[in-house]
């Protein structure tokens, strides 16, 4: 009897052990040689729509990246249940492109708020901007299920039509009106290129920040530069901050091609733009550190980390292509 129980036991054991390796074995190819077509990515894309805010229905179809800009800026702001913190951004935002456009004949914008499945009321906050500004200028773009600010910026900026594109979060925790700021260093590119990168920049308050911080997250910190660095992208301070332009020739080349859809996005946006020797210039902006942050410390550093290993397995296997020419009708 004891001898029975003791093989059904063991039996047991072996069974559970062998399929957690299997189950991990299986995790761990699925992610290194899993489905990542970029024809997916934009079929994804494709299934998303702009809210009309007076009926709510999912009916204005989004314009592409491909067509030709009809306005001169747009803001991406990507917002996951981001009711609280939203307002005071696009306040901020709205009031500065309003008092451009009165100052500035030939000034225009849109803001683009794309939210995915967020379960607070970041689509009422939105929809009640898009009220007040009109459809041409606020319009939300809304996903049911979560899918990643990585993915939701590439949503937004393949259905801009800005001359310009600018990805701003939604926490405010920079200055909007830094925006002259890398528009001012993007104009010392105009002559030369006209796809042009210029990322916002919080090197600047590194000591400050180190200060402020745990021991624990400045470690983080400098192990994500070094991973960084080892794996992607040299010679850029900051790679995570969320204020970055684009001209549209670029953002036409470099967004069909993300595939990263979480935080180390921008670090595959660099890569491909020092892949494809596009201008990247590094302008120090000002920064608030904003409560009510969505990165959960160490899980979102852990999966930051397997991404950046992904970006290097992946471009250097072929696994993931670069497609060179820019979406073009
Ligand atoms: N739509 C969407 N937005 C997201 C998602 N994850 C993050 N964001 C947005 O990305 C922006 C940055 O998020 P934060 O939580 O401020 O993170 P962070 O600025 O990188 O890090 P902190 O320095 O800690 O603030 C915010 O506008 C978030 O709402 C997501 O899954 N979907
Ligand atoms: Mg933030």
């Amino acid at each position: 009897m004891a001898l029975s129980v003791w093989i059904l036991c063991s039996y047991c054991l072996w069974s559970i052990l062998i399929i957690g390796v299997f189950s991990v074995l299986a995790m761990v190819l699925r992610s290194l040689f899993g489905s990542t077509g970029l024809e997916n990515e934009t079929k994804e894309h494709e299934a998303h729509y702009f809210i009309d805010s007076e009926s709510k229905e999912e009916n204005i179809k989004p314009p592409s990246i491909s067509d030709e800009a009809t306005l001169k800026l747009s803001v991406i702001v990507p917002a996951f249940n981001e009711a609280q913190r939203l307002p005071s951004m696009l306040d901020e935002c709205l009031q500065y492109l309003e008092n451009r456009c009165s100052k500035v004949e030939e000034f225009s914008y849109e803001v683009v708020i794309v939210s995915d499945g967020s379960t607070d009321d970041t689509a009422e906050v939105a929809l009640q901007y898009s009220r007040k500004f009109g459809i041409n200028k606020v319009r939300l773009l809304l996903c049911k299920e979560n899918r990643g600010k990585g993915a939701v910026v590439k949503d937004g900026m393949m259905c801009s039509r800005g001359k310009y594109l600018l990805f701003a979060d939604a926490d405010g925790a920079t200055k909007f009106s830094d925006i002259e700021k890398l528009e001012e260093s993007m104009k010392d590119f105009a002559d030369k290129a006209s796809m042009v990168v210029v990322v916002g920049s919080r090197a600047h308050l590194e000591k400050e920040s180190i200060a402020q911080r745990s021991v624990f997250r400045t470690f983080l910190m400098f192990g994500f530069h070094f991973v960084v660095w080892l794996f992607a992208v040299r010679g850029i301070r900051d790679t995570q901050c969320g204020f970055k332009l684009f001209t549209r020739e670029a953002a036409r080349l470099l967004f069909p091609n993300l595939h990263v859809k979480r935080w180390a996005f921008d670090v595959e946006l660099l890569y491909l733009a020092q892949y494809f020797q596009i201008p990247i210039s590094e302008v120090a902006v000002k920064w608030t550190e904003i409560e009510g942050s969505k990165i959960v410390p160490f899980w979102s550093w852990l999966q930051m980390g397997q991404d950046l290993f992904l970006i290097w397995f992946k471009y250097q296997t072929g696994i993931w292509q670069i497609r060179s020419e820019p979406q073009n009708k």
